[in-house]
């Protein structure tokens, strides 16, 4: 059993309060039980005047223990309220010191208290909506009082973390300091000697622009797209600026309530364990470290991803096949670096900064002292292998060798190095400098340092990694061509491409798969497409119209045309597309009929959930959560249902498994009930058993 987390000690006479609960200081019912005796001690102890709350560790505490939530609510008694109270009735000043993360209940924390100094590297923030919550202890009812309404609204319904210095500007802290520690016991002594006990609690509604706060309300409820969290920590705000606090900590409690009970939030903390877990290196194998690296290919993915690479501090070195080509990707580079200057989110030193660290190269020996190198060439194993057989002859043995393919079999480029251990995928999304997922393609030889390594690189980029196995596609392209073919069916059924995309973005997708294809270039895929038309058996169901659109050279938003008319920057159904679609259904021999938006839904899900159960059952995905990780990093599923494993425990695996079986009935060859489905419906298990 851990020492106590918490304790008092003192400097002069000013008192302690020292949480010490790694790895962040969460708000375990331990640290609940210590702070609240803590602050008792405090309060009795004479000889002190004022105290300092502070952690020792990373971060301050980081919010309430996640953990905690899933466990029966008599866990939480002490909650966190109790504390609060006592600090709101405290008597003597409490200052926070704030370093790391200081988030959620951790912040609540720091606004109970008589002051809040920052370290300069210090975040604070609510991150609750995050995991289907809201600031459940006072924060959506202290903060509008000591920042305002529209801060408030805005840090509580986006979750994001506000720096330190921002953090000051906009008055969430009275102080940011080096010496943190210090300058927190000065300004306690301060308060006391001036018998000062500045109370958030104690302060009103400031003034504030009701119209901007109406616009921001209605932004909010805009980009929910389903969430209920954010509309709730909405509420919560709202209710504030009419109420007296207690009241508002009522209401805030009622809300909290009501999400933790909830769906969404069981769905968004499944998925908060699946991250870590999904991403988390093999147990005792130290990454190699990793300063350069280099990048082969500098198209649209290399050059996102040595933007990727850059922003995260690494050198670059970027090689392509001549001058010409590198001083191209230069300039794509440099594009993305300059949209972000003009758009504010980039200062002109760290413009200058990131812009001269990558260095262009065209010749491959120029990434002879590269720790690893990441090839970004065009989708062909043949120049994929000629990319590793030459670097194989320049780099050391133990640089890691990956390829970013989307779906090429990478044991055929380890056979191409002298040491094929060190070699595996690393599959980045388009745009590779924003998407977050990374998929580690692990070939058969690949060590766990090579594995390891590349899990710190994605680590290191902020990237969500997710280890796969070799196959056509991975996890998620693997799943999305079969989730793309019912939504493609659906079209021949009586859907318009505008219906499936509709009922998709009903569901909570971040846009329907039709929309996404035209976003991304109809010729990206149609190479795909036919390369599979080749090995794929002639009787399973194919709808024609895609091809069809594509031999019309009409490829989506860049040539104005593809599932969807392009104009004025408008998207607008095209009458050819309608056209195509209608003799695909005459060619079928289908009565089209309305295709319901629940149908639309029901078959695009059970087509990932039967494929994710394949996926599983070939041990290219290490569990149903990883796949859940995947699919909401990467193809926009939405993270408030938790992913479409996840999902499918919800509806229950025998309901799942009458709709697969419904797909197949209508679809034939290639929509066999997965094995591993079929099992765990028949003997009632759920795929969350799979994942522990
Ligand atoms: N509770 C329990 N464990 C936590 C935790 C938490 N709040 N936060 C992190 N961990 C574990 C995590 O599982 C991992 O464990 C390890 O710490 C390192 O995390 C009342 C109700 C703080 C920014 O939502 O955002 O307060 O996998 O890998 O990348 O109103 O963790 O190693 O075993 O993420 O450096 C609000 C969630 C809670 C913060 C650090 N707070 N955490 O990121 O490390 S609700 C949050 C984070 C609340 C109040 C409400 C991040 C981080 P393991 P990590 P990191």
């Amino acid at each position: 059993m851990q020492a106590d987390p918490v304790r008092l000690e003192r400097s002069g006479d000013i008192g302690l309060i020292l949480v010490n609960h790694p790895p962040v200081n969460a708000l375990s019912h331990a640290v609940r039980l210590g702070l609240i005796e803590a602050l008792a001690a405090f309060e009795a102890d004479g000889s002190l005047r004022a105290a300092v709350l502070a952690c020792d560790g990373r971060t301050f505490i980081a919010g309430a223990d996640i953990n905690e939530f899933s466990q029966a609510p008599e866990q939480g008694e002490p909650l966190l309220h109790v504390f609060l109270r006592a600090l709101d009735a405290c008597q003597k000043p409490v200052v926070a010191a704030l370093h790391g993360t200081a988030l959620g209940g951790g912040f609540e924390v720091a606004l109970a208290c008589h002051a809040r100094v920052i370290a300069p590297d210090g975040y604070v923030g609510f991150p609750e909506v995050r995991i289907g919550l809201l600031p459940g202890a006072g924060g959506t009812q202290r903060t509008p009082r000591l920042v305002g309404p529209l801060v408030a609204l805005d840090l509580v319904t986006s979750g994001r973390h506000v720096p330190a210095d921002e953090a000051m500007a906009l008055g969430l802290v009275d102080e940011v300091a080096t010496d943190l520690r210090r300058a927190a016991v000065a300004r306690a002594g301060q308060l006391a000697a001036a018998g000062l006990l500045p109370r958030v609690a104690d302060r009103t509604i400031p003034a504030f622009d009701r119209a901007a706060f109406e616009a921001a309300l209605a932004l909010v409820h805009r980009r929910a797209r389903g969430a209920l969290a954010p509309v709730r920590a909405a509420d919560a705000v709202t209710f504030a600026l009419t109420s007296p606090l207690q009241d508002g900590m009522a209401y805030e409690t009622a809300l909290f309530r009501e999400l933790l009970a909830g769906p969404q939030s069981r769905a968004l903390r499944h998925l908060f364990r699946a991250e870590r877990i999904a991403a988390r290196p093999p147990h005792g194998v130290a990454p190699r470290p990793v300063r350069r690296v280099g990048v082969v290919g500098g198209g649209t993915m290399g050059s996102g991803i040595s933007v990727a690479l850059t922003d995260a501090g690494l050198d670059v070195t970027l090689v392509e096949v001549s001058p010409t080509a590198a001083d191209a990707a230069r300039q794509r580079v440099q594009a993305v670096y300059d949209r972000q200057l003009r758009t504010g989110r980039l200062s002109e030193r760290l413009h200058e900064e990131r812009t001269g660290r990558v260095r262009y190269e065209s010749d491959l020996r120029a990434l002879r002292d590269c720790d690893l190198v990441i090839e970004a060439v065009i989708e062909d194993l043949d120049a994929k292998r000629a990319v590793f057989r030459a670097l194989s002859g320049i780099v050391r043995r133990d640089t890691v060798l990956a390829s970013n393919t989307s779906y090429l079999d990478v044991n055929l480029l380890a056979d191409e190095v002298d040491a094929p251990e060190r070699v595996l995928g690393m599959h980045f999304f388009s745009p590779a400098h924003v998407m977050r997922l990374l998929e580690i393609v692990r070939p058969a030889r690949a060590l766990p340092e090579a594995l390891a390594t590349s899990l710190a690189v994605a680590r290191r980029l902020r990237k969500q990694a997710v280890v796969a196995g070799v196959c056509d596609g991975f996890i998620g392209n693997r799943i999305l061509a079969k989730s793309r073919a019912q939504a493609e069916y659906a079209l021949e059924d009586g859907a318009l491409p505008a219906d499936v995309d509709a009922a998709l973005e009903a569901y909570g997708m971040a846009m329907g798969i039709f929309a996404v294809l035209d976003m991304a270039g109809l010729d990206v895929d149609w190479a795909d497409r036919r390369r599979k038309a080749a090995i794929r058996d002639p009787r399973q169901r194919v709808v024609p119209v895609f091809e069809q659109i594509c031999e019309k050279g009409r490829f989506g938003q860049k040539t104005g045309r593809g599932f969807y008319l392009y104009r004025d920057g408008q998207r607008l159904p095209d009458p050819d597309v309608t056209t195509l679609v209608e003799a695909a259904s005459a060619a079928r021999g289908i009565t089209r009929r309305t295709v319901p938006p629940e149908e639309i839904q029901q078959r695009v899900h059970a087509a990932m959930v039967n494929e994710g159960a394949n996926v599983l059952s070939d041990g290219i995905a290490a569990r149903p959560a990883d796949i859940d990780v995947v699919l909401v990093h990467g193809y926009g599923y939405p993270a408030w249902r938790g992913g479409p494993m996840h999902e499918a425990d919800e509806i229950g695996l025998r309901e799942i498994l009458h709709r697969v079986e419904a797909l197949h009935d209508a679809s034939g060859l290639g929509w066999e009930p997965a094995p591993l489905l079929v099992e765990l419906a028949r003997t009632r298990k759920t795929f969350a058993d799979l994942n522990r």
